[in-house]
């Protein structure tokens, strides 16, 4: 029988959600447009849910955060929390990831926590994006993301720490680490995690040139692991999972580590540099106007 974890109640996350609210003193953004989209950032709902099912040892995460699932400090706090419990509870052994939005599975990082803020909530949200990246990549669970719609930058990053990915066949949607047509630069470890999912040449091409694939091109290079139909996303994703834990545990998990620990290694012994390296990056003047162009650009196509 499946019941819905309470996450929300928890005193462990009101504690760090109240740290995270304390620690929030970014600067007011210049243009009305930033400031609501600031304000929706800081609602306290739930942006997650997960049903777990003892009876399969199988987890289901639905991201619920609209418009588009961006991965604020708010969002990945509770995200992290939830992965956490999951992982502390040894009748889990399954995790899928999907989206509750329609189109969408992750627009990535919330750009909003990159524009306009302090340095130090800069350093404090991509520390949250670095536990996000540890916890996924180096879980014990057999993790599927479920990809029911485009999912750029952060969010293919977050489906590339699992084990297995399921892309709806749609052609309006998109995957790929595009960060350098924002006018940034994907971290040596989301480089190093797509390296290791599609090769080195392939991963150069689509870094350096920010490219978005649409599901077939990302079945073709080996992004993704499988596209179905939009409404077969969730069973196909049901029945990898039951193929993954047919898999003893150990032999399983020995392995997941063999291939990743060197990966997760690199990162763990630089972690502050790399806190430091993106604090001093993103908040350069002319980072903060590209940040801003591409805002900008994304309202325009909106109109
Ligand atoms: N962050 C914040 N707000 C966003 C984001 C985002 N990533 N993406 C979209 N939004 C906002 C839009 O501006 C819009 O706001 P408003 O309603 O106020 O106008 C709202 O969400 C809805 O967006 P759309 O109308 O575009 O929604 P669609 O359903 O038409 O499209 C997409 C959804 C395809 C996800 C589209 O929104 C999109 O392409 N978004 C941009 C995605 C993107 O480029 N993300 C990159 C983020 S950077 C990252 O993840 C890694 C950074 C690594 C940093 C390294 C530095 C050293």
């Amino acid at each position: 029988m499946a019941f819905r974890a309470a996450l929300r109640n928890t005193s462990a996350l009101s504690g760090l959600l109240s740290q995270v609210s304390s620690c929030n003193h970014g600067r007011v953004c210049a243009s009305s447009v930033f400031v609501v989209a600031q304000q929706r950032n800081n609602s306290t709902s739930p942006k997650i849910t997960v049903d777990f099912d003892q009876s399969t040892g199988v987890a289901v995460m639905r991201m619920k955060s609209p418009p588009v699932n961006s991965l604020s400090l708010d969002f990945l706090t509770e995200f992290c929390i939830s992965v956490e419990k999951l992982e502390m509870d040894k009748s889990c052994r399954g995790l899928i990831i999907t989206s509750s939005l329609p189109k969408v599975f992750s627009a990535g990082l919330d750009i909003m926590e990159m524009y306009g803020r302090s340095p130090e909530r800069c350093g404090e949200f991509w520390k949250a994006v670095q536990e996000m990246w540890l916890k996924l990549y180096s879980s014990n669970m057999v993790t599927i993301a479920a990809i029911n719609g485009s999912s750029p930058a952060g969010g293919c990053l977050m489906s590339l720490t699992c084990d297995y990915r399921i892309m709806a066949d749609n052609p309006r949607y998109t995957i790929g680490l595009n960060e350098t047509q924002l006018g940034i630069v994907a971290p040596f470890w989301f480089k190093d995690t797509m390296a290791n999912t599609v090769g080195h040449r392939t991963t150069e091409l689509a870094l350096a040139l920010g490219l978005l694939y649409n599901p077939n091109e990302a079945l073709t290079m080996g992004l993704v692991d499988q596209i179905v139909p939009e409404d077969k996303v969730m069973t196909t994703a049901e029945q990898a999972m039951a193929k993954w834990l047919a898999i003893p545990d150990h032999a399983r998990q020995i392995t997941k580590s063999m291939m990743r620990k060197q990966t997760i290694d690199k990162l763990t012994a630089k972690r502050e540099a790399d806190i430091q390296n993106f604090v001093g990056f993103i908040t350069k003047d002319s980072i903060q106007k590209s940040l801003r162009v591409y805002l900008e650009m994304l309202k325009k196509r909106k109109a």
